[in-house]
């Protein structure tokens, strides 16, 4: 059992570093009959894959193309797992509500951190695209989050980031959260001007800044 177990989690590992989408259905659908909990198979199979994925993407050997295939592919396998989740049984690192800001409707990028996001065990609530300071407000006053994403592609819209900060200020929530921005015109300095707590170039690095605050929260 302990081999077959060992087997199988290292094939779904395996199907998400090389992009494999008809394996890693195979491989769920064997983790479910060999009896491996789902939620091992996807945080000691998937999510290690997503893992090695992320560190090759950080050395330069994988690129956004590969990024986004070993996403297409983990949602894959998530399918076949996702209905034996039992309610609970992932640990999630905390909650976080994203969306892509006023007038901008481009989400191809927000999408990877979403799924980057989710692979990682973090909660996500996508608010989509052409998402207003109100809305934003609101997300966060239903959903409570650890941590507000937000993501612009156009220099006329990576201004609005500022208006949710500060919408969030008047609302007297801006505390509550910790707010990550992210996007190709953005810059570290923008983000310091605008008062967010974070920024990342990429996905994978945006998922790490997470990761580490959610670890300083557990601390606390
Ligand atoms: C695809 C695309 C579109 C698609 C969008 C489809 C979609 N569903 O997203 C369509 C055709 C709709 C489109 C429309 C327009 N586009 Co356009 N588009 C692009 C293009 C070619 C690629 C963007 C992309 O998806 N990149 C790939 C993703 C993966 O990268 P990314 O978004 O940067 O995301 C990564 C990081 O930035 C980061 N990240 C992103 N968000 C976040 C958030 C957080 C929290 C974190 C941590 C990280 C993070 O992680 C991601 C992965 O690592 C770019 C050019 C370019 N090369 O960037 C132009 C570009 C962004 N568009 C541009 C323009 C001008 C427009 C239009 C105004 C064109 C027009 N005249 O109609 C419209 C605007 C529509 C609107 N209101 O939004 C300009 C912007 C210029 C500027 N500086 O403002 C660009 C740069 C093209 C150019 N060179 O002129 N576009």
């Amino acid at each position: 059992m302990s081999s077959k177990r060992e087997e199988i989690l290292a094939r779904l590992r395996d199907c998400i570093v090389n992009f494999d989408i008809d394996g890693i259905k195979d491989a769920a659908r064997e983790a479910i009959e060999a009896g491996i909990p789902a939620y091992e198979a996807i945080m000691e199979g998937m999510a290690k894959g997503m893992d090695i994925v992320g560190r090759k993407y950080e050395e330069g050997e994988y690129f956004l193309a590969e990024l986004i295939m070993a996403g297409e592919t983990m949602k894959e396998g998530m399918k076949i797992l996702e209905p034996y989740l039992k309610a609970g049984d992932i640990p999630k690192l905390g909650r976080v509500v994203i969306g892509t800001v006023e007038g901008d409707l481009h989400d191809i990028g927000k999408n990877i951190v979403v799924t980057l996001l989710s692979a990682s065990g973090f909660d996500v609530i996508d608010l989509g695209v052409d998402v207003t300071a109100d809305k934003f407000v609101e997300a966060v006053k239903q959903y409570k989050p650890d941590i507000v994403g937000m993501s612009a592609l156009l220099t006329t819209t990576m201004v609005n980031m500022k208006k949710v900060i500060e919408a969030l200020k008047e609302a007297g929530l801006r505390d509550s959260v910790k707010i990550i921005v992210g996007g190709a015109p953005l810059t570290e300095e923008f983000a310091k001007e605008i008062g967010a707590d974070g920024y990342a170039p990429d996905a994978v690095l945006g998922v790490e800044i997470c990761k580490k605050w959610a670890s300083t929260a557990r601390k606390k």
